[in-house]
C-alpha cells in the first residue's frame, strides 16, 4: 500500500495550503480547505471498512452520507500543513445517519475537523444539487478582499460591478459575480446556512470583515476563482482613493460576455 500523503490529490492540497500561507491570506489557523474525495481513489490506500475513530457533527449530513471528504483541522495551521499532513488534515466518510463522521486517516494528534465544517458542508449539498461534479470548498482571508468591505458599499449588485470593472479578465472569470454577506459571527450552524444559501445561486461568497468562500470542480478551479476577485480587490484599494479617468464601461463588460460566451448575473449590468 502506498502512502496517501503522497498521493496526487493530497499533494495537491498540501500545496494549496503552502501557496495560500505563502500569499499571506492564511495567517495562524486561518482558512480551511475539504475537498470530496472519490472513493475509487480512497481504495487505493485504504481498506474503507476500518475506520479510526467517529466525530459527532450538530447539523443533518445525510445528504452527504457514504461521501469521503479531505478536510483541513481545527486549529491547525496552513504554514505547516505540507510537511506535516498527517497531523493538520483528515480524511472523514459521513455517516449514513448523517449526525458524525467516521475517520479514514489523519488528524493524528487526536484533532478534528476545521469550526467552519457546517459550512463547508451545508455548501457542499448546495453545489452538488446545482453541478454533479461539485469538489472543492475553499475558505481563505485575502487580504484586500477583506479591506474592501471596509469601505464598498456590500451589496451583490454594486460589489460585483466595482469588480468586473477593475480587470478585463473577472467578467472572464466569474460573470456569476460575487455574493456578499454582512459582518456575522464565524464558525456556527447560522453563518454555514445563510452562506449555503448563497450557494444555492454563486461560487463565490464574501464575509464582510473576514474573509471568502469559493467552490469548484476541482483545486484549481477555485483557487483561480478566489485569485481574480483579491486581484481585482486589490487594484480597487490602489485606485479607490485616486481620481479615475478612465474605466471598463458595462457597454465593454457586455462585450467581453460576449467574445466569451458567458452571461452576466441577470440584473447586474444596465441593458444596452
Ligand atoms: O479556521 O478561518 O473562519 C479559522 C477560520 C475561521
Ligand atoms: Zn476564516
Amino acid at each position: 500500500m502506498t502512502n496517501f500523503a503522497e498521493s496526487p490529490l493530497v499533494r495537491e492540497i498540501r500545496l494549496l495550503a503552502q501557496n495560500l500561507y505563502r500569499l499571506g491570506w492564511d495567517e495562524r489557523n486561518g482558512g480551511n480547505i475539504s475537498c470530496i474525495i472519490p472513493q475509487e481513489e480512497a481504495e487505493q490506500y485504504f481498506d474503507l471498512s476500518r475506520t479510526i475513530r467517529t466525530i459527532s457533527m450538530d447539523f443533518d449530513g445525510r445528504e452527504l452520507a457514504g461521501k469521503l471528504f479531505l478536510v483541513t483541522g481545527t486549529g491547525k495551521y496552513f504554514k505547516n500543513v505540507y510537511d506535516d499532513p498527517e497531523n493538520n488534515l483528515g480524511l472523514v466518510r459521513v455517516r449514513e445517519d448523517g449526525a458524525g463522521i467516521d475517520l479514514i486517516w489523519g488528524y493524528a494528534d487526536g484533532g478534528r475537523p476545521t469550526s467552519e465544517l457546517p459550512a463547508h458542508f451545508m455548501t457542499h449539498i448546495e453545489r452538488l444539487r446545482v453541478d454533479p461534479l461539485h469538489r472543492v470548498v475553499l475558505h481563505t482571508h485575502p487580504t484586500n478582499i477583506i479591506a474592501m468591505t471596509f469601505v464598498h458599499d456590500l451589496s451583490e449588485r454594486e460589489f460585483t460591478r466595482t469588480l468586473w470593472r477593475m480587470c478585463t479578465e473577472c467578467m472572464v472569470v466569474f460573470p456569476d459575480g460575487v455574493s456578499v454577506l454582512p459582518w456575522m459571527l464565524c464558525g456556527n450552524d447560522e453563518i454555514g446556512r445563510v452562506t449555503a444559501d448563497k450557494m444555492k445561486e454563486f461560487r463565490l461568497v464574501v464575509w464582510a470583515q473576514h474573509g471568502i468562500f469559493g467552490t469548484g470542480r476541482d483545486i484549481d478551479e477555485t483557487f483561480g476563482l478566489i485569485e481574480t476577485v483579491e486581484k481585482a480587490a486589490e487594484i480597487y484599494m490602489k485606485i479607490a482613493h485616486l481620481p479615475v479617468l478612465q474605466t471598463i464601461t458595462d457597454e465593454n463588460l457586455w462585450e467581453i460576455a460576449d467574445a466569451f460566451g458567458n452571461t452576466p448575473r441577470a440584473g447586474f449590468l444596465d441593458p444596452r
